[in-house]
């Protein structure tokens, strides 16, 4: 039993674990493995997170195969049957249930249960957590593992609560489906999430009203069915791809270095984004050019490669003008990739409304008002994305040091060391948050390889020198910070404000810019050289 505060009689365990989706599930059996006693929870019923809310029709993964899995486990990776270059949401749920099963993991989770308080002790140097089901759980250490993507964001418009028929968010979709055949569908969002859905129901809804705010870039996606050929090959490329992709910039191994964008003679350009397109991709985002991030005439070239390439496919030119970006560059925002999205808009039962022309006024109990009139519908899906980075930890009432609550403290002004860790906060750790990698631009398995490696260490360093609390100082944070700041802004990433990469602030402050853009090389090395210095810049008590 430990000191202090803790009253008697509240359970004591090692760590509690926030969240059993792909980065809870690792961090669960990494501190198992520690010899940790742990309680995880989980809102959920089952494990999966983001794969196991977002059952839309055609939720699929952009990342392609082999690189989206656990990388701890060579056995996991033998036993790997994927069916897909880009896996769906089934295949996905199945094989963490099956990471659960084969590691036992899920008797260490309480599931339907949210975590939602957490008290600072610091007489003890402990958490007191508390759940939605009445428990009460006291740790030293505390990691959110509940994801950057997993508080959904909900439409503003007035009236939306009167809505009469379906309205669904694409992460709450029911576990049976809905039947929408026939139905007069509208679909709000047309990003990563929009397009997978609107690909999908179109051929079998009676209407499609597609409302678009902004267009996006989407690469055309080369699904192909993996072979058993291609798993073996999979399985025989285990230490050579977990040798390079922890080296790479955002979690995939491509063999081609890219050129820098003047160092290509200037007819040799269009075949080899040809060469890329024709992989179909996110290699067309991340290995075009070395430059591509930087340097706008590249990312300038590359916009109207990709502007033809959705052209080519509307029939109606003036439809097409409408789903072609204009105002932004290519690769400033998340590429989607799709499979048949602009083909959509060649049908007779789909309609395109641009928002930018035609604003959504309010929604009544029939439908959408927009400026040009009324829109009956059945079903309404918002596909209008997530309060990212900061949205699932902001749902905890967390009150650090002093009582201060992040959640206030987030309102004003974000800041973590690297995506970790947050000054005032001693023992907490989080995954998928603002200025690491993992909070927009990596291959997210690959990130939480490196994230939980890294926090699994730090608790196993702070056990092992009988430590109380571990924290980033002031200056370590203010320091991280400021390289994120002079690494990521100059970046066309950091100069594109329409994104969900940069949080949203309504009080007048410089909106923080979450994805960290230094790629994961750096990132990792800033890592490492904390826990190799036996965590210089980090209070030790
Ligand atoms: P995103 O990428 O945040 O996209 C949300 C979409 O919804 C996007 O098209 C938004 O337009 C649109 N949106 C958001 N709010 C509104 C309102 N109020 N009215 C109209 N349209 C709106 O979420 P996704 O779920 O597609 O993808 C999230 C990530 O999950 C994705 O990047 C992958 O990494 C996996 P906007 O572009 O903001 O104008």
């Amino acid at each position: 039993m430990t000191q202090g505060a803790v009253e008697q009689g509240i359970e004591q365990v090692d760590a509690v674990v926030v969240g059993a989706g792909l980065n809870g599930i690792y961090q669960i059996y990494r501190l198992v493995q520690q010899g940790l006693n742990i309680r995880a929870f989980e809102a959920g019923d089952s494990v999966g997170g983001v794969w196991y809310w977002n059952r839309y029709p055609g939720a699929r993964c952009d990342s392609h195969f082999p690189f989206y899995q656990y990388w701890f486990s060579k056995e996991l990776w033998d036993e790997a049957d994927w069916k897909e270059r880009f896996p769906g949401q089934v295949d996905i749920e199945a094989y963490f249930n099956h990471v659960c099963d084969k590691f036992d993991l899920k008797r260490h989770i309480t599931f339907k249960t949210r975590v939602t308080a957490a008290k600072f002790d610091a007489a003890s140097g402990r958490w007191i957590v508390s759940t939605d089901t009445g428990e009460t759980v006291s740790a030293q250490f505390l990691v959110f593992n509940s994801g950057g993507l997993s508080v959904a964001k909900a439409p503003p418009y007035p009236g939306f609560d009167t809505f009469k028929g379906v309205a669904v968010h694409t992460s709450r979709w029911p576990k049976g489906g809905l039947d929408l055949a026939g139905k007069r569908v509208g679909v709000i969002g047309t990003a990563a999430t929009g397009i997978q859905v609107i690909q999908s129901i179109a051929a079998e809804v009676g209407h499609l009203t597609v409302f678009q705010r902004t267009p996006n870039y989407a690469v055309k996606m080369r699904n192909d069915r993996i072979t058993e050929q291609d798993l073996s090959a999979m399985r025989a490329s285990y230490d050579d791809l977990n040798a390079r992709v922890h080296q790479s910039f955002g979690g995939f191994v491509y063999d081609d270095e890219p050129p820098m964008f003047d160092d290509m003679p200037e007819e040799q350009r269009t075949p080899y984004l040809e060469s890329i397109w024709a992989n179909g991709s996110l290699k067309m985002w991340g290995n075009t050019f070395a430059d591509a991030f930087m340097n706008p005439e590249a990312a300038e070239f590359i916009s109207e490669f990709v502007r033809e390439k959705i052209r080519a496919r509307i029939k109606d030119p003036a439809v097409a003008e409408k789903l072609v970006p204009k105002d932004y560059q290519f690769g400033t925002r998340r590429v989607p990739l799709e499979n048949g999205y602009f083909d959509v808009f060649n049908r007779d039962n789909v309609t395109l409304v641009d928002l930018r022309e035609d604003p959504i006024l309010s929604v009544d109990p029939t439908g959408i008002n927009t400026t040009s009139g009324h829109i009956d519908l059945d079903v309404i899906i918002t596909a209008t994305g997530f309060d990212a980075g900061v949205g699932a930890v902001n749902q905890v009432d967390i009150r650090g040091r002093n009582g201060v609550s992040l959640r206030d403290q987030w309102k004003t002004c974000v800041r973590t060391t690297v995506g970790m860790q947050v000054h005032g906060f001693p023992n907490l750790f989080m995954t998928m948050a603002p200025f690491a990698p993992a909070a927009a631009i990596c291959n997210v398995p690959v990130c939480t390889d490196q994230q939980v490696g890294w926090i699994s260490d730090t608790i196993a360093f702070a056990r092992a020198k009988g430590l109380k609390t571990i924290e980033p100082t002031a200056e370590t944070e203010a320091a991280w910070m400021a390289h994120h700041e002079e690494i990521s802004e100059p970046t066309l990433i950091g100069q594109n404000r329409n994104s969900w990469y940069r949080l949203p602030r309504d009080d007048g402050q410089k909106r923080e810019l979450i994805a960290y853009m230094g790629g994961l090389v750096q990132y990792r090395a800033a890592c490492d050289e904390y826990r190799n210095s036996g965590y210089a810049g980090f209070a030790l008590t």
